[in-house]
């Protein structure tokens, strides 16, 4: 049972549409379709280059495509502000994700990123960013295949645009872009069920900072508990036990990729291939982006890491509390102690870098640490592979975590 009763379910999973006028058109899996036996490959074959629609999609009049270049300050910031004010928020609109704009030149420039995969609408008359829907390269293995893939992210439409069958036109041209590049699958996570997810996660979350969680009503006091008792009950220590543990530096980036490779092939059924180049990118840490850190072994080897990803909540109505500061578990591997001691180590650098909570999905072996560690249950999270046709998995099998 949950220790902390934390109520907000900030990804939080919506009914099943009846009729998906949309998604019934695209090479996916129905709901409720079966798999028989290990069938594991594409639903639709790739197509020649050659024969990809070379012009954009139509767009609703008023309307503009245009690429998102987040190298250029001025357009980085554009998006941010679009995602501040309308991205994902819990049902009583009390928090909204607020990714920071480091966070989003990150997330969105690694190793061989495409400027055209970056979309975003824009209103013809005041050139503002209305819409966006972005996608990386990534190698992901299903099961035993493995196939250069785009990771979809960032679907967003501004409020004031919603309903108006958008996000079909959207979608629609980022297959065209990322088709003209000789890709035919995609991955992606919505709280929201669309045939057909590939798995359903759930997240958990420890409250590092109780009271102010309390006070924001991000979570509960339990009713039999005082506040003084709730917040020793959460206490963490001072330092972390283990004091191998260290940031990640340059020099371990082939450890690390090792340590990886290693561990998502042999206990997931779903990861990232990642090259050298991508554990760079991705895991070396950036204040206020990403924190990784790493235990040594013998040779340059490194034999455990832990991290997580730095991405607040905007609370939108609440006289002192303006902001949550939230990090998500990314990539957690023990092999020379337990991943219990080293995710309570994780949670003590996390409290002093100043989170307020941490979250994690039950991805990989993350559920065997939630109970003794005093996470509260969360929302759920829809895994998907685009125009991929194979058995769904359970959590622990997912090796991955997109941001
Ligand atoms: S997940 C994050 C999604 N973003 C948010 O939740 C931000 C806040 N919300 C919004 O901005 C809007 O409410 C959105 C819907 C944009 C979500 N994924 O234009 P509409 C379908 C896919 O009237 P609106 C992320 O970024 C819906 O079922 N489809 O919708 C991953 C319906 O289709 P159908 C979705 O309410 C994105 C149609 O859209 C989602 O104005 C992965 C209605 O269109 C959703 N989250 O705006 C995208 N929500 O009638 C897929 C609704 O069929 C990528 N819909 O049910 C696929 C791979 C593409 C590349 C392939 C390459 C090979």
């Amino acid at each position: 049972m949950p220790i902390d009763n934390l109520v907000v379910n900030i990804k939080d999973s919506q009914e099943i549409e009846k009729d998906h006028k949309f998604w019934n058109t695209q090479p996916v899996l129905a709901i409720g379709e079966k798999i028989e036996g290990d069938v594991n490959g594409p639903i639709k074959e790739s197509q020649d280059v050659a024969n990809v629609r070379p012009e954009p999609y139509a767009i609703p009049a008023g309307f503009e495509w245009c690429d998102i270049d987040v190298t250029n300050p001025t357009e980085v910031d554009e998006l941010y502000h679009l995602l501040k004010e309308n991205y994902i928020e819990d049902k009583e609109c009390m928090f909204r994700l607020d990714y920071s704009v480091p966070f989003l030149h990150w997330a969105l420039t690694p190793p061989g990123y495409n400027k055209a995969w970056l979309v975003g609408v824009r209103n013809q008359k005041t050139n503002c960013l209305m819409g966006c829907i972005t996608a990386v390269p990534i190698h992901v293995r299903v099961f035993d295949v493995v196939r250069p893939m785009a990771e979809i992210n960032f679907l967003c439409v501004h409020k004031k645009l919603r309903t108006k069958r958008l996000v079909p036109v959207l979608i629609k041209e980022i297959t065209r872009r990322v088709n003209l590049s000789d890709r035919w699958q995609a991955i992606y996570t919505t709280p929201v069920v669309l045939p057909k997810p590939v798995a359903t996660c759930r997240y958990a979350h420890r409250s590092l900072n109780p009271k102010k969680l309390i006070e924001s009503k991000f979570s509960h006091l339990p009713r039999t508990v005082s506040m003084a008792n709730h917040i020793e009950s959460l206490k963490l220590a001072s330092k972390q036990a283990n004091f191998m543990l260290r940031p990640m530096t340059e020099v371990d980036v082939p450890g690390v990729l090792a340590l990886l490779s290693v561990y998502l092939a042999s206990t997931t059924n779903f990861g990232q291939v990642f090259t050298a180049d991508e554990v760079a990118h991705i895991f070396l840490p950036k204040a206020g982006v990403i924190s990784t850190y790493v235990i040594d072994g013998p040779n340059n080897t490194i034999t455990d890491m832990c991290s997580y990803y730095h991405l607040s909540l905007t609370i939108t109505k609440h006289n002192k509390h303006k902001k949550l500061y939230t990090v998500y578990s990314y990539y957690n591997i023990a092999t020379t102690i337990p991943l219990l001691d080293l995710m309570r180590d994780l949670l003590i650098i996390a409290r002093n870098d100043g989170a307020d909570c941490f979250t994690a999905l039950d991805v990989m072996e993350n559920q065997t640490v939630f109970e003794p560690l005093k996470f509260g249950l969360g929302g759920v999270l829809q895994y998907y592979v685009y125009n991929w046709k194979c058995q769904s998995m359970t959590p622990d099998k997912i090796g991955i975590v997109l941001v």
